[in-house]
C-alpha cells in the first residue's frame, strides 16, 4: 500500500461506486483509494483498470491510511442499514476536519439524522444525491451534495471535476445547502422523474390507441419531438425503447414487456414528504401511485368486468391529435416541474436550507435523467425572479401554458371519452385549473368543517376567525382560532 497517496477514496465497489471511482481517477490530479467490503470487487476493479492507478485497501485502516487529509472519500453502498455500517467504521479511523460523503440514495431524514451524529466527532459529513445511474457515475453524472460550508471547500474542486458539464460548460454540482438539502433535492428530482415518465408514458398511450400507430412509428414521433421545446434525455430514450423489437418475438419489444412498474421509493418519499409540507405534487403522486396500480394484477384482473365507455376510439385527425398530445404533454410538463420547484422551496423553509433554485435547474441539465433544454428556461425564469412564486407564471410557461391549453383540454376529454387512464394529463390540468381560479369551493369545505368540527372559518369581508352556532340558532359568533 502506498501511504496517504490518495486525495479522495471510495467505498463500495458495486456498479455505482466503481464507475465513480474510474471517473474520479480519470481526472487530472485524483488519485483514488478504493475499498469495499468482500475483497473480491476491489481486487476486480484495480486488475481490470491498471490505467487508474487505484490505491486499494483491505481494511478500513489501511483505507484512511492511504488518504491524504483532510481524508475525503465517497461511500456507495446500498442505502439504510449499509451506509450506517460503514459510517460507523469510518468515524473509527478518520479524525475531525475529514469528510465522509453519501453518495447513495439516503432518504434525506436519514442525512439529515447522520449529519447531526458525525459533526459531533468534528468529522464533516456530506450527503450528496448523485443523479445518471451507472453510465452518469462513469463519465459525469449531476450531483447535489448537502453538507457544511468547510466540507465543500475541499469537495467542490473535486465534484466539479466528475460532474457532467452543460452546454455553457458549467459542472452539473453546486451546494445545494446544509445537512439533508443535497439529498432533498435529489429526491425531488426523482419524483420529477417520475412525473416526467408517466406524462410520456400517457403520451404513447394516446397515440397508440387513438391514431393506430406503431411503437416505430410513435417512435418517429418522439424523435421528431426530441428536436423541439421538449427535447429531453427521457424523449430520446423513449424513441429508443419503443423502436426495439424483440429478438425472440419479432414484435416490439414494449408489447412483451410486462406492464407493471417497478419503483424504488422515492417518487413515494418526495409525495410523503410533499403531502407533510402541504405542497400539492400532484403530477408526481399521480405518477407514483399510476406505478402501484399497474403492480396489482390481482385487482386488475378481478376489475376487467367493470364497464368502459363501450365506444371505439380512433380520431379523425390523426396528425392533429399528434400536435394536440405534444402541445397536452408539454404543458403537464411545465405543472410537475412547477409542482417539483414548489416542493423544494417548501423544503428549504421548513428545514432552514438556503437553496438557490435557479442553481438546482442548472445543474439538472446535463448528466442526470430528466436532463432538458427545458431546464434552461427554468434557470432564466428564476434569474430574472429569484423569489417566483409559482414557477409556472414565468413569462416563458405561462405563454406555453396559454398556447397548449386548449389542445391540452381537448386531449383530457379524448382520454375520457375513450375511457383510457391519463392520470398525470388530467391531475394536471386539474391542479392548472384550482390554481388559476378566483374562487375554489374549499370554502364550502370551510364551512362543513366548522358544522361537524367547530374548526372556524374566516370572512372575505372582514377580519377576525368565525364560528356558526350550526345545533344552536345558527347565529354567527366571533371565534377564537385555536383549530
Ligand atoms: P448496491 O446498492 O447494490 O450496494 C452494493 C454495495 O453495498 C456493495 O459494494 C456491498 O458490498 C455494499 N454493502 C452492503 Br449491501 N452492505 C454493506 C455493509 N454492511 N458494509 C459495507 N458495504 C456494504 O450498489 P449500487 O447499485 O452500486 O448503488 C450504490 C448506491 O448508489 C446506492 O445507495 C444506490 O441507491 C445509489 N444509486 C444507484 C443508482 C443506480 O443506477 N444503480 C443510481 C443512483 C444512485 P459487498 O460487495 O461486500 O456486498
Amino acid at each position: 500500500m502506498n501511504a496517504a497517496a490518495a486525495n479522495i477514496g471510495v467505498v463500495g465497489l458495486a456498479v455505482m461506486g466503481s464507475n465513480l471511482a474510474r471517473n474520479l481517477a480519470s481526472r487530472e490530479g485524483n488519485t483514488v483509494a478504493v475499498y469495499n467490503r468482500s475483497r473480491t470487487k476491489t481486487d476486480e476493479l484495480v486488475q481490470a483498470h491498471p490505467e487508474a492507478g487505484f490505491v486499494p485497501a483491505f481494511s478500513y485502516e489501511e483505507f484512511a491510511a492511504s488518504l491524504s487529509k483532510p481524508r475525503t472519500a465517497i461511500i456507495m453502498v446500498k442505502a439504510g442499514g449499509p451506509t450506517d455500517a460503514v459510517i460507523d467504521e469510518l468515524v473509527k479511523v478518520f479524525e475531525p476536519g475529514d469528510i465522509i460523503v453519501d453518495g447513495g440514495n439516503a432518504y434525506f431524514p436519514d442525512t439529515i439524522r447522520r449529519e447531526k451524529a458525525v459533526r459531533e466527532t468534528g468529522i464533516n459529513f456530506v450527503g450528496a444525491g448523485i443523479s445518471g445511474g451507472e453510465e452518469g457515475a462513469l463519465n459525469g453524472p449531476s450531483i447535489m451534495p448537502g453538507g457544511s460550508d468547510e466540507s465543500w471547500v475541499t469537495l467542490g474542486p473535486i465534484l466539479k471535476s466528475i460532474a457532467a458539464v452543460a452546454d455553457d460548460g458549467e459542472p452539473c454540482v453546486t451546494h445545494i445547502g446544509h445537512d439533508g438539502a443535497g439529498h432533498f433535492v435529489k429526491m425531488v428530482h426523482n419524483g420529477i422523474e417520475y412525473a416526467d415518465m408517466q406524462l410520456i408514458a400517457e403520451a404513447y398511450d394516446l397515440i397508440r390507441r387513438g391514431t393506430g400507430r406503431t411503437p416505430a412509428e410513435i417512435a418517429d414521433i418522439f424523435a421528431e419531438w426530441n428536436t423541439g421545446e421538449l427535447e429531453s434525455y427521457l424523449i430520446e430514450i423513449t424513441a429508443e425503447v419503443l423502436r426495439q423489437v424483440d429478438a425472440e418475438t419479432g414484435k416490439p419489444l414494449v408489447d412483451v414487456i410486462l406492464d407493471q412498474a417497478g419503483a424504488k421509493g422515492t417518487g413515494a418519499w418526495t409525495v410523503q414528504t410533499a403531502l407533510s409540507l402541504g405542497v400539492p405534487v400532484s403530477g408526481i403522486a399521480e405518477a407514483t401511485f399510476a406505478r402501484s396500480l399497474s403492480s396489482h394484477p390481482e385487482q386488475r384482473e378481478v376489475a376487467r368486468v367493470l364497464p368502459g365507455p363501450g365506444t371505439e376510439f380512433q380520431v379523425d385527425d390523426a396528425d392533429g391529435f399528434v400536435e394536440d398530445v405534444r402541445q397536452a404533454l408539454f404543458a403537464s410538463k411545465i405543472i410537475a416541474y412547477s409542482q417539483g420547484f414548489d416542493e423544494i422551496r417548501a423544503g428549504a423553509a421548513e428545514y432552514n436550507w438556503t437553496i438557490d433554485l435557479g442553481a438546482v435547474s442548472k445543474i439538472w441539465r446535463a448528466g442526470c435523467i430528466i436532463r432538458a433544454q427545458f431546464l434552461n428556461r427554468i434557470a432564466d425564469a428564476y434569474a430574472e425572479q429569484p423569489e417566483l412564486p409559482v414557477l409556472a407564471t414565468a413569462p416563458y410557461f405561462a405563454d406555453a401554458l396559454t398556447r397548449g391549453q386548449a389542445a391540452w383540454r381537448r386531449v383530457v376529454i379524448a382520454a375520457t371519452q375513450a375511457g383510457i387512464p391519463s392520470p398525470a394529463f388530467s391531475s394536471s390540468l386539474a391542479y392548472y385549473d384550482g390554481l388559476r381560479a378566483d374562487r375554489l369551493p374549499a370554502a364550502l369545505v370551510q364551512g362543513q368543517r366548522d358544522f361537524f368540527g367547530a374548526h372556524t372559518y374566516k370572512r372575505i369581508d372582514k377580519e377576525g376567525t368565525f364560528h356558526t352556532l350550526w345545533s344552536g340558532d345558527r347565529t354567527e359568533i366571533e371565534a377564537e382560532d385555536t383549530h
